[in-house]
């Protein structure tokens, strides 16, 4: 073992009872977090102690479970290698340990992509290692996406999307899943959407429950207020939120014009859009009401 408690894969390897490549593998497939060290590979003794204790099946015994900084951490680390297989087998893992996917979105992802943020901003991740992790996290919300469709009537469109100017994807795509997970039809611009598509999604959207224009990055006043603005000239009769890290607070939100704020996190995002629907004494009539230019969608055709 070497001083900072790490073991070369083949002390983890007799550690473990198994054959050199079957650690090999835990490496690849993220089950056990390693770095290279020239020619070798060097993983923590803790985690060998951890993996040596966890049935073969992947699912962490009860008690046994890592922290959540801890589970970030491994994480980040297989999306910082850019190991889409790797990362993919950690969120198998939460989920055979009893996360849902929106715990995978809000807790395990989320604090990966903070801390992601965090260690860019201190200089000890590079832009080509945060560019990797961004395009494993965007596969990974890929794959995990289609388990939030629920069966049934929606309970209306919500379109969102990130101002122009902002390149910050993922957080729009995360929340569409979490609306789409409790009932919503999301229509997601992605990131840097300009005024018009805004305009265009809502005007053309079926029971329009709310637009939100969200922003990741400070500075975006100018263009959150020209959205908007672009919005209420083309008389879309929805509310139009505004949220995301860029947007400071409540009282900031309403200065630009919007109708309340949906927040930094994606629960609360849901509490606004949820409060909003059920404070409606017909909810479904009103969402067909709120439709472009206030004609009903039988009247345009
Ligand atoms: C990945 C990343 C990038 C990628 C984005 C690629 C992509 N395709 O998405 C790249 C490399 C392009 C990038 C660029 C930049 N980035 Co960047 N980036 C990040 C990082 C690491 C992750 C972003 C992310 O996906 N987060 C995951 C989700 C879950 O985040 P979330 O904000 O919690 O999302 C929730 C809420 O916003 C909420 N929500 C509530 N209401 C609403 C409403 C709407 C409409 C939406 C969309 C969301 C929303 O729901 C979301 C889901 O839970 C963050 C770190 C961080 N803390 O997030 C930095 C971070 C956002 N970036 C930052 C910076 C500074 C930049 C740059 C300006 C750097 C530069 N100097 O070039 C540029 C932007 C350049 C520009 N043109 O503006 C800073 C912002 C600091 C600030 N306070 O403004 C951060 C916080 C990093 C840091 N710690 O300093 N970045």
């Amino acid at each position: 073992m070497t001083g900072d408690g790490r073991v070369t894969l083949s002390e983890a390897a007799r550690a473990l009872d198994v054959h050199y490549m079957t650690a090999y593998r835990y490496l690849r497939t993220g089950r056990l977090a390693g770095e290279r060290v020239g020619a070798t590979w060097r993983v923590r003794l803790e985690d060998v102690n951890f993996l040596a204790a966890t049935p073969r099946n992947g699912a962490a015994p009860p008690g046994r479970r890592t922290s959540p900084q801890r589970r970030s951490a491994r994480l980040l680390e297989r999306l910082i290698s850019g190991d889409e297989i790797g990362a993919w087998a950690i969120v198998e893992e939460q989920m055979k340990g009893g996360d849902d996917p929106a715990a995978i979105y809000d807790e395990l992802l989320t604090m990966a992509l903070t801390s992601l943020g965090e260690s860019w901003a201190r200089g000890q991740v590079t832009v080509a290692q945060e560019h990797r992790a961004t395009v494993v996290a965007a596969r990974v919300v890929a794959r995990l996406g289609p388990s939030f469709r629920r069966r049934g009537r929606t309970r209306g469109t919500v379109v969102l999307g990130t101002v122009a100017g902002d390149p910050h994807a993922l957080p729009g795509a995360m929340l569409a899943d979490r609306l789409r997970g409790i009932g919503f039809e999301p229509l997601d611009l992605g990131a840097d959407a300009p005024p018009e598509a805004f305009v265009e999604t809502a005007r053309a959207a079926d029971r329009l429950v709310a637009v939100l224009v969200g922003a990741t990055t400070r500075g975006h006043e100018r263009v959150l207020r020209s959205t908007l603005g672009a919005l209420r000239r083309s008389e879309v009769a929805s509310p139009v939120f505004i949220g995301g890290r860029g947007v400071v607070d409540e009282a900031s939100a309403l200065t630009l014009g919007a109708a309340g704020w949906t927040g930094h996190d994606a629960p609360r995002a849901l509490a606004v859009l949820t409060a909003l629907v059920e404070s409606s004494p017909h909810p479904r009539a009103r969402a067909t009401e709120v439709t472009a230019r206030g004609r009903r969608p039988s009247e345009r055709r």
